[in-house]
């Protein structure tokens, strides 16, 4: 991912913006929660996900909707490890979404090439050795709280400036944990602690983020903020996939390089006539 930006007036603008399609494999994760349970319709929708322009797929086992249980590591295991093992080879980098050591070592094991860590090393001790020891990238993500309770009355006297500060922070954390700082990716965790306002500040002055030098991971797939945007007012998680991609489009244009999304078709189109739109001449 290095290299791979033109400079523009006012804007950085990724030159191949990388689409991450999801594949949840749990029963409750909210917007494609129990589709996937079984490794095989796992595996054939990651497949898909390929098909339709994904360049990296993230496999997650843990459901981090708001309010959600935790998942025990044995159970985690047996949910991803399988279908790390059978979308390798599959055409697209493979991430895995925990924040376990254990699973983490075994992810990688099985083809894993980045590491998707929601809590930004925070849960677990284990797991920033596990990574300073291993070929991989490293995506930490901004949370504040824990799923449980973050999206009880977040609160942030500037919320762009406290996402920053924690990313530099985690950035530094990592570096000194003996990870290779060009491995690290931030993400600013929209939907994590934050309601529909701070998801739109964060979005609005993204350029702020892309200032802490790594490359940036935005995922704003279907979450409700979007769907208390439309109108009328409460679009269903299926029907959000417009505003996804505005809000992919708008995170492009501001610097982002890597899209977490389910819709990967629609917003693999969206981001390549973005892209070639945004370039100095115009070429797709
Ligand atoms: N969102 C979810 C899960 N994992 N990881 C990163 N890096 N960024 C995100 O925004 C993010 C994530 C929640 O969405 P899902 O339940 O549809 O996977």
């Amino acid at each position: 991912m290095e290299g791979s930006c033109a400079i523009l007036p006012m804007v950085v603008v990724p030159l191949s913006p990388v689409v991450m399609g999801v594949v949840n494999v749990t029963p409750d994760s909210f917007s494609d929660g129990g589709r996937y349970l079984r490794h095989a319709d796992a595996i054939a929708h990651g497949r898909s996900l390929v098909a339709q322009g994904a360049g990296i797929l993230d496999v997650g086992g843990e459901s981090t909707r708001p309010g959600a249980e935790p998942v025990g590591e044995a159970e985690e295991l047996r949910r991803v490890v399988p279908v790390l093992e059978g979308l390798a080879g599959a055409g697209a980098r493979l991430s895995v979404d925990t924040t376990k050591a254990a699973v983490a070592r075994a992810a990688l094991e099985a083809g894993a090439g980045i590491v998707n860590d929601v809590s930004a090393l925070r849960l677990d001790p284990e797991l920033a050795g596990v990574l300073a020891g291993a070929d991989c990238d490293v995506c930490l993500m901004h949370m504040l709280g824990e799923p449980r309770t973050m999206q009880d009355a977040p609160r942030y006297d500037d919320v762009v400036d406290e996402v920053k500060a924690f990313l530099a922070e985690r950035l530094a954390f990592a570096v000194g944990a003996g990870i290779a700082e060009e491995r690290v990716w931030l993400d600013p965790g929209i939907g994590f602690g934050k309601t529909a306002a701070h998801n739109l500040e964060l979005l609005r002055r993204l350029g702020e983020l892309v200032a802490l030098g790594r490359p940036l991971v935005v995922g704003t797939s279907r979450k409700s903020f979007l769907g208390l945007l439309s109108r009328p007012a409460g679009r269903e998680v299926g029907d959000r996939v417009a505003g996804t991609i505005a809000t992919n489009v708008l995170a492009l244009e501001r610097g982002a390089t890597i899209f977490r999304v389910h819709d990967v078709a629609a917003v693999h189109d969206a981001l390549a006539v973005a892209a070639a739109t945004l370039r100095p001449d115009g070429a797709g």
